[in-house]
């Protein structure tokens, strides 16, 4: 914790976004509630919560259990869906373990080849997610896998989907982003009052918390924030080089990317990922005459490098360029995450012709072996844009 800085969520978890998630999924399991495992910010929360079910992430994070995943999966996979696999391998998710079920989406090939070997575990539905979100047929053929997966949910848990409940869904999910996005607006200030681990521990507890358990936290962190403001407290210096980072979701092991980036002098303004601000960007229409397919456009917009073309990168990436002002931006590439990896070169050329900042790509794993190498790049980087 910070020096001067109440914690945001003062729940005893601070910095330590899983173990929050994880206690509060079990305590609605004691309430009688049912988990579902989710991997991919295409997993239609809306739907899942309109049947009642609490979602539990299971993309995992952890050097640990890749030894275990290598074991059946190649080496040469992202450390994602290694760490994850390797963790249901080891029976030592507690997060799959509680779940009763598996929502999956055919994002990329790495993900889609894992799904086949954990549906041998448990039952596993996944989704045929349209990889070119422009096609006029996308929005209907995913319309129809989302009412799809509300057939599934209601036979494997008994329980009845309504396109009301899907409605009142689609209204709490606006909410909680809108007071999300409030909340991220104060990374927007010159002097920035809270840091990238206060963002992420609010944005991971948002996927898995429903609005009405996060309405209390996030106005206790928005009155927290305004506090911080108005007594002067910030994060960082006034000159500290301000950061965007975008790409591969992180957390865990690989979130040694963002500490560096501290540790170098910088200060982390955005963190545009699924494991960031992404999950909470955009809107999903209300009182639509069909509110599944309200949900499918919604979700069609994420800008995952699995789609293609997937201009909205380049469009949500202006927008927060534009609201967080950024010195340089910084692109973590999970080790062969071919997607994104691919997709660094249009991101660099555009944050440099059309934003002129500077751009760093970092690809990199779990492991903590080039951490001293990308202090190196990142420590070059920020010099550029030094104030001082
Ligand atoms: S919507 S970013 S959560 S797919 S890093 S496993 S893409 S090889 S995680 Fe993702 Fe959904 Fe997209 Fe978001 Fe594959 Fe790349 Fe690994 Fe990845």
């Amino acid at each position: 914790m910070e020096d001067g800085f109440e914690p945001l969520i003062d729940d005893g978890f601070a910095g330590d976004a899983a173990k929050r998630c994880l206690s509060y999924i079990q305590s609605q399991r004691e309430k009688g509630k049912h988990i579902v495992g989710i991997y991919c910010g295409y997993a239609p929360m809306e739907v899942i919560r309109a049947a009642g079910l609490v979602p539990a992430v299971l993309c995992a994070f952890a050097d640990k259990t890749i030894a275990a995943g290598e074991t059946t999966l190649p080496a040469n996979l992202c450390p994602l869906i290694k760490s994850s696999y390797g963790f249901i391998k080891t029976d030592t998710c507690p997060f799959y373990a509680i779940s009763e079920a598996v929502i999956a989406e055919t994002t990329c090939d790495g993900k889609k080849k894992m799904f086949e070997f954990i549906a041998d575990i448990k039952p596993t539905h996944v989704m045929d997610l349209p990889q070119l979100p422009d096609q006029k047929e996308a929005l209907d053929n995913w319309t129809k896998m989302i009412k799809k997966l509300g057939g599934f949910l209601e036979n494997t848990f008994d329980c009845k989907i309504t396109n009301a409940g899907v409605a009142q869904e689609i209204k709490n999910t606006n909410l909680k982003n809108k007071l999300l996005n409030v909340i991220f607006d104060f990374a927007a200030l010159p002097s920035v009052p809270l840091t990238w681990q206060e963002i992420y521990d609010l944005t991971y507890f948002g996927q898995v918390a429903t609005t009405e358990d996060m309405l209390p936290i996030l106005e206790t962190a928005l009155a927290t924030l305004r506090k911080r403001v108005a007594d002067g407290v910030s994060h960082g210096k006034k000159d500290s080089p301000r950061v965007l980072v975008t790409g591969c979701p992180i957390g865990g092991d690989a979130t040694k990317v963002l500490k560096v980036i501290e540790e170098a002098g910088g200060v982390i303004v955005c963190l545009d990922s699924c494991s960031g601000m992404k999950a909470y960007a955009g809107h999903f229409e209300e009182n639509a005459s069909d509110p599944y397919q309200s949900v499918s456009r919604r979700y069609l917009d994420v800008p995952c490098s699995c789609m293609t073309p997937n201009a909205k990168r380049l469009t949500e990436l202006d927008r927060m360029m534009n609201k967080f002002r950024p010195d340089v931006v910084i692109d973590v590439v999970l080790h062969a995450c071919h997607s994104y990896n691919i997709e660094s070169s249009k991101v660099k050329t555009h944050v440099e012709t059309k934003h002129k900042k500077p751009f760093l790509k970092i690809e990199t794993d779990y492991s903590q072996g080039d951490v001293e190498q990308i202090r190196t790049r990142v420590e070059a980087v920020l010099e550029t844009v030094s104030k001082k």
